[in-house]
């Protein structure tokens, strides 16, 4: 198999490592073989993006347009193609991997837009004789480093914008899915991206990562991913006085009171909680249920979500994917145990032999469980969620909010009141009501309080406080 290589200013590097890529859904099925990029080859890739950045900030706005929507089109017209590669890769069904691949082409289409739009201010001065003028320029050299779990879209929603403020960047995706930002990085470059501009090094966190927040000339970083590497990175970060940007964990939870509409309910702590195979920051793994639907509520999740069909992630009867490897499933398991240890009723959570040989969990749900159990204080990010039964809304959302967590949180209501309070009162980045915890739109910003999120926000127009710095210059008009 021909090994795919790392991209470092406009070439293919290929290196001395190489990794094979299995799918979840039946590891018999080598995806391909993909380079591993050493601190050395991180280092190149710093300097061709140092190299490049002063002439991509230079090129004209619509040059730049041009490039971002002719990439945003191109995933746009391979979506199927894309899509399938990323079910493979990742193991969420064929249509939540097509789904995600339309985001991304949206998301460069969007930004494509943006390099249109990077205005600034001309202001009165408080003094005669002055105009002042607030800009915006590049930040410089941006490290992106992203998870496994949305392989295409968070690349392209940390690489778009960073693309279109005129920066240039070094991206690590997660070892366990390069296939997707490697599809990216040939599309960027088939659609006219300058050599430099976008550097692909592939790898380990250990080495990779490290060498990316390690280098003085990278000047901020992207990331998504774990609570415990989020620290690090802003560890690493502030020593060198970097710009940061982190978005790591969620415990986010789904009220659902009386008055809801139950089919509403059901249907949306089904999605937020076991699609994607629950492997969603933006999950949703607290049911905070009132005790007048409490009963009902466990009843009808328990009949759909064993009417889930889990299979091979292209099998078109698929309705929930295989968890993504061998440790991820391990740790589930663990936590399914420890809801047994902890005293909760566990429905479902066993690991069971597919169709094929590859890492199927059922979905699991604990109830009669309290918001101080660690099932329901640490993320899992598994296919697993709690009910906890609570007596009205006030402690719905004080249990709603005892968490560490802050990134979506939602509501099932058809009290207007209730729905309003809940807006108001739920320390989250996102709040839904009536809808999954997640699912977003690619236009709007994204991002979380408390441990979830760290720094300015992502995506849409708000994605331009991370990706540029503001200068104020002062002239004399006299
Ligand atoms: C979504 O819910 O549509 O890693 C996106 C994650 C999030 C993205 C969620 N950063 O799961």
């Amino acid at each position: 198999m021909q090994v795919k290589a790392n991209l470092i200013g406009g070439q293919w590097v290929t290196g001395q490592q190489a990794q094979e890529n299995f799918n979840p859904s039946d590891i018999s099925d080598v995806i391909g073989v993909f380079a591993q990029a050493s601190a050395e080859d991180v280092t190149s890739a710093v300097a061709a993006a140092k190299d490049a950045q002063a002439d991509w900030a230079a090129l004209d706005a619509q040059s730049r347009h041009d490039i971002l929507d002719r990439t945003g089109n191109t995933i746009l017209a391979r979506k199927e193609e894309l899509g399938a590669l990323l079910a493979r890769e990742e193991g969420k069904i064929l249509s939540e991997a097509i789904g995600e691949t339309i985001r991304a082409g949206n998301v460069f289409k969007f930004f494509a837009g943006e390099c249109l739009r990077n205005t600034g201010d001309l202001v009165s001065s408080v003094r005669p004789g002055i105009d002042i003028e607030v800009t915006r320029e590049p930040v410089g050299i941006v490290g992106i480093i992203t998870p496994w779990n949305f392989p295409i879209a968070i690349p392209a929603w940390k690489i778009a914008p960073a693309l279109a403020y005129g920066n240039t960047v070094v991206c690590k995706p997660a070892d366990l899915t390069p296939a997707c930002a490697h599809a990216i990085a040939e599309i960027l470059m088939e659609c006219g991206l300058p050599g430099g501009v976008f550097n692909l090094v592939m790898g380990r966190g250990s080495i990779v990562g490290e060498a990316i927040l390690d280098h003085p000339d990278v000047t901020a970083i992207s990331f998504t991913g774990s609570v415990n590497t989020g620290q690090h990175v802003a560890e690493k970060c502030l020593q060198s006085m970097k710009k940061v940007q982190l978005e790591m964990g969620g415990k986010n939870p789904t009220v659902v009171l009386d008055d809801a509409d139950l089919e509403v309910a059901v249907s949306s702590c089904l999605n937020s909680a076991f699609f994607s195979t629950g492997q969603r920051c933006t999950a949703s793994s607290r049911f905070i249920v009132q005790e007048g639907i409490h009963d009902e509520f466990v009843r009808r999740m328990t009949e759909e979500m064993s009417a889930l069909k889990i299979g091979p992630a292209l099998d078109s009867n698929s309705q929930m994917g295989p968890v993504v490897d061998e440790r991820q499933l391990v740790s589930n398991l663990k936590y399914v145990a420890l809801a047994k240890e902890e005293g909760a009723t566990v429905i479902g959570g066993e690991r069971f032999d597919g169709p094929t040989t590859g890492f199927y969990q059922k979905p699991a749900l604990f109830t009669d469980t309290h918001n101080k159990m660690r099932i329901n204080q640490e993320e899992i990010f598994g296919p697993c969620a709690s009910v906890i039964k609570v007596k009205d809304f006030e402690e719905a959302i004080a249990v709603a909010n005892e968490t560490e967590f802050g990134l979506s949180a939602g509501i099932c209501t058809q009290s207007l009141k209730y729905a309003a309070a809940f807006k108001k009162r739920a320390q989250a980045g996102l709040v839904m009501v009536n809808l999954p915890t997640a699912g977003i739109d690619y236009h709007v910003p994204f991002g979380g309080r408390k441990g979830s999120s760290y720094g300015p926000r992502e995506q849409g127009s708000y994605a331009k406080e991370f990706y540029t710095i503001v200068k104020t210059s002062y002239v004399s008009t006299g």
